[in-house]
């Protein structure tokens, strides 16, 4: 069976753009192939983290990620940390990865813009990815296409590895959804709905309130033109505003337009649809919430059959290195 890997920083609450860009795929992959997932918190400590809220934002998104229908039964869902492996494995990365081929990283170039302390493990952030996903021998990394240079740099590595101490690692491929699953922010809509963006009013949470999540997308920039029609280059907002219908709804964001003359009945129907799809998840985190031990006793279970392949994995690394065996 084809094995998936993914991972997601806790970094923030998740927006729609994750869930219908990203972990709506996973779900659907996870009845498919053998599907690992990680909740990567030792990657959100390469920017500096307050230490009263970083486990429990790693707890939070993993219950966010199985409110959205992660099913720790079905596939296997863990935090980063709980693992050691990958810490260890990270070391083998960095000594198999060069300062050059870090140092062209548009993301650490990106991230390192916006710092005043840079530290050396947002150097090798990359190193540290490719070690989770080549611990679980991983065919596809389902990502968003601004992490394809990632999964690129983890291919090289693994090549590289296998050539200096012989066929140790799987190559994986990257898996990048169709140009459509780019949600965009409501306010800025040339601009990625992001975590990161600092735009409460154009990013909706999966957490919104009904009330918030129609009043957000009611305010939604559009243009004057007063014309429904999908053209995401001349038409930004209103295309966007098609975009999250038709993901929401299954339907295509063109043909959907025709149904339209005028926006403002466009807006109450993108927001009825998002209400509607958070509505079932919203109310499986409330349950969630309130029980935070049985989400840890579900992590720790994923973190013991993590271990399983990823010590078998690692060990095999050790030895085709060379290193004395203890
Ligand atoms: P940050 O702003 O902190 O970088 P982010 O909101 O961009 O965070 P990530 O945690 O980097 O989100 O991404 C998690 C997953 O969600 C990734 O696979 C990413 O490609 C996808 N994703 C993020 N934003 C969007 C979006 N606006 N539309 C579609 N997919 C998205
Ligand atoms: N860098 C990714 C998060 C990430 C990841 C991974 C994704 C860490 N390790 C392994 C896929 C596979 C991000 O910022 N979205």
């Amino acid at each position: 069976m084809t094995r998936v890997f993914s991972g997601i920083q806790p970094t923030g609450d998740l927006h729609i753009g994750n869930h219908l860009g990203a972990i709506r795929n996973w779900v659907r992959m996870q009845h498919e192939t053998d599907a690992i997932f990680c909740v990567v918190d030792l990657h959100s400590i390469t920017i500096p983290q307050d230490p009263g809220s970083v486990g429990a934002a790693s707890l939070r998104l993993s219950q966010m990620l199985m409110a959205a229908g992660l099913d720790p039964q079905v596939c296997t869902l863990f935090v980063q940390s709980h693992v050691r492996e990958h810490a260890e494995c990270a070391w083998l990365m960095e000594c198999t990865v060069s300062f050059g081929e870090l140092s062209r990283m548009t993301q650490f170039k990106e991230k390192a813009d916006r710092q005043q302390f840079i530290s050396a493990g947002l150097f090798t952030y990359p190193a540290l990815q490719a070690a989770d996903i080549l611990l679980y021998d991983t065919d596809e990394v389902p990502v968003g296409a601004d992490q394809r240079q990632h999964v690129e740099i983890t291919r090289d590595i693994a090549e590289r590895f296998n050539s200096r101490h012989g066929e140790t690692f799987v190559v994986p491929a990257a898996v990048i959804p169709a140009a459509g699953a780019r949600v965009m922010d409501l306010q800025r809509p040339t601009d990625k709905m992001s975590k990161s963006l600092d735009s409460p009013k154009g990013t909706v949470g999966l957490l919104d309130e009904p009330k918030q999540i129609a009043k957000k997308i009611k305010s939604a920039v559009t243009d004057n033109d007063n014309e429904v029609r999908f053209d995401v280059e001349a038409k930004p907002g209103v295309s966007n505003l098609l975009s999250i219908l038709g993901a929401a709804t299954d339907r295509d964001p063109e043909s959907l337009a025709a149904d339209y003359t005028q926006y403002g009945p466009l807006k109450v129907d993108t927001a009825e649809a998002v209400i509607e799809l958070l509505r079932p998840l919203q109310a499986r985190f409330a349950e969630l919430e309130a029980d935070p031990a049985e989400t840890m006793r579900l992590l720790r279970l994923g973190a013991d059959k993590a271990r399983q392949t990823a010590s078998v994995t690692l060990a095999r690394a050790k030895t085709n290195i060379g290193l004395l065996e203890g």
